[in-house]
């Protein structure tokens, strides 16, 4: 503890060990995320502190579980773990700083994105979650709040407090986020851990190019029966390559459910990209130099215990030094240089917790699996600038209503229900059709909306989707300006499920 920097226990905490509070940025029912400040370096981190007298003792577990997948973690789309200080009466976990925000304000500021724009961040959380997976790791919580964004508009998933071990086995902890959990768990059955990542990663990708959920509802009996309606509906205005990996994703069987293998080789996941990026952990017991002389020469630490700390992953002050200098210098040299060592087909790239109704609301996850850095995605506002689609701020529509902190403990929040259309078949047994809440101000259809329930004819293939594409566009375009963010301020909480 740094002189001057203790706090009584009476007295609000401002600072702890080498840390100084600045502000909350982030507020979940067991747990609060502040934005710091690291003396030694004057680096801004953020601090996840659990109060352990308010905590029950599977909310203590579900932090144990947090801090053992961050751990197990280290993939440059998944937020990074500095320290772990266990006090007496806390646990607070220092990670980095994503000073972009998440991705549900992302939509709820700039509305849906185009399917260029989802592509990108779709292939880095697809990265991430393979990285997780690969480790034995399920995140289990899948949703926009738990997916931050950097300066570049990478993502960076965080909030690993529902992800758990799943070692080949079945799950039966019920648990995540109404809108976002996979039928299996909505029928209280035993689950496959990475299918169930895989159905959320369904409902995201849903909710980035439509704004939408695809299954809404203000408790579990509504969301059940629309998901098991096996029926969701895909708008004309998405290209037929992004309709069929959401049907893929969104298939109710799990068995028949695609795997992330299947969406590794997937024809819209692989459009055009190139410029794969390694990704390389960081190897914890070569040490870069130039940062140890740092540690030494300016803050004063003991040369021979850094290497120790680092090799045993103490994550404690010595290593998370270390880190916090290191990831500053990546951040001033930009990712690692390209190594163009696979093609795209050949491809790259975590109980018991309560489930919240999120009717559209903010609801308060390897082997050199190369990762996606998009340097070329700009800031929205730079993009009106710079020519390329422009992204007129979503206007808020009358159900918008300021963020409220959600009483649940996974405040749920996420953009709104789009207006039923037609519905689409598919022959898959993915769900084919989204109802939608009355009165919902914007008709996101194709020219042809008021299609008759039925197959929606097939928009001509490949992006350009030709005169219907462009048709869908445009709406999709149009109903930027009529984005519905549903308003978050309240949260059913549905049973606490005990782990079977
Ligand atoms: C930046 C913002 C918000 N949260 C974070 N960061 N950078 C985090 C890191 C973070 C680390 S763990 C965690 C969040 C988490 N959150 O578990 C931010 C930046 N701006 N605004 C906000 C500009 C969960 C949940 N996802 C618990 C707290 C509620 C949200």
């Amino acid at each position: 503890m740094l002189p001057g920097h203790e706090a009584t226990s009476s007295e609000k905490r401002t600072s702890i060990n080498h840390y100084k509070f600045i502000k909350t940025i982030g507020e979940g029912s067991f747990a609060k995320v502040k934005l710091a400040l690291h003396i030694p370096t004057g680096t801004e981190v953020a601090v996840k502190v659990l109060h352990k007298n308010q905590q029950s003792s599977s909310s203590i577990k579900t932090l144990a579980r947090e801090v053992h997948s961050l751990k197990a973690l280290q993939h440059p789309n998944i937020v990074r773990l500095f320290e772990v200080i266990d006090t007496k009466d806390r646990l607070c976990l220092v990670m980095e700083h994503v000073t972009g925000g998440d991705m549900y304000d992302f939509l709820r500021i700039h509305g849906p994105m185009t399917e260029e724009e989802a592509r990108g961040k779709f292939q880095q959380l697809v990265s991430a979650l393979h990285h997780c997976h690969q480790r034995g790791i399920v995140h289990r919580d899948l949703k926009p709040e738990n997916i931050l964004l950097d300066d570049d508009l990478n993502i960076k998933l965080t909030d690993f407090g529902l992800s758990t071990m799943f070692l080949g086995r079945k799950l039966t902890s019920c648990c995540g986020t109404l809108s976002y959990v996979a039928p299996e768990i909505l029928q209280g059955l035993e689950y496959d851990g990475p299918a169930v990542d895989v159905w959320s990663l369904g409902v995201v990708l849903y909710v980035m190019v439509t704004g939408c959920l695809p299954f809404p509802g203000e408790d579990i009996g509504t969301v059940k029966r629309r998901v098991l309606t096996r029926r969701v509906h895909l708008p004309l205005f998405l290209s037929d390559e992004c309709r069929n990996l959401l049907r893929k994703l969104l298939t109710v069987e799990p068995s028949e459910r695609a795997t992330l293998k299947d969406i590794l080789n997937d024809p819209w996941v692989n459009v055009g990209h190139e410029k794969l990026r390694p990704h390389r952990e960081l190897p914890c017991d070569n040490m870069d130099p130039s940062v140890t002389e740092v540690m030494v020469r300016d803050l004063g630490f003991e040369w021979g215990k850094i290497r120790p700390s680092l090799r045993a992953r103490k994550y404690d002050h010595l290593m998370a030094t270390y880190l916090i200098l290191k990831s500053k210098q990546q951040e001033e040299e930009g990712p690692p240089t390209v190594i163009p060592s696979v093609g795209p087909q050949s491809f790259p790239t975590g109980e018991g917790q309560l489930l919240s109704a999120s009717p559209l609301r903010r609801s308060h996850s390897e082997p050199l699996l190369p990762t996606w850095f998009h340097k070329e995605d700009q800031r929205p506002e730079e993009k009106q600038e710079s020519g390329l689609k422009a992204k007129e701020p979503a206007s808020a529509l009358p159900s918008l209503e300021s963020r409220t902190a959600s009483p649940s403990p996974t405040p749920s929040r996420s953009p709104g229900a789009c207006p039923r259309t037609h519905s689409t078949s598919n022959g898959t047994g993915a769900p084919e059709e989204t109802h939608c809440p009355p009165g919902v101000s914007y008709n996101r259809n194709s020219p042809d909306a008021g299609q008759p329930d039925g197959e929606t004819p097939a928009s001509p293939s490949g992006p350009s989707q030709g005169w219907r594409g462009a048709a869908g566009r445009f709406i999709n375009f149009i109903s930027r300006f009529c984005f519905c963010l549903p308003s978050k301020k309240k949260h059913v909480k549905l049973n606490q499920v005990k782990p079977l």
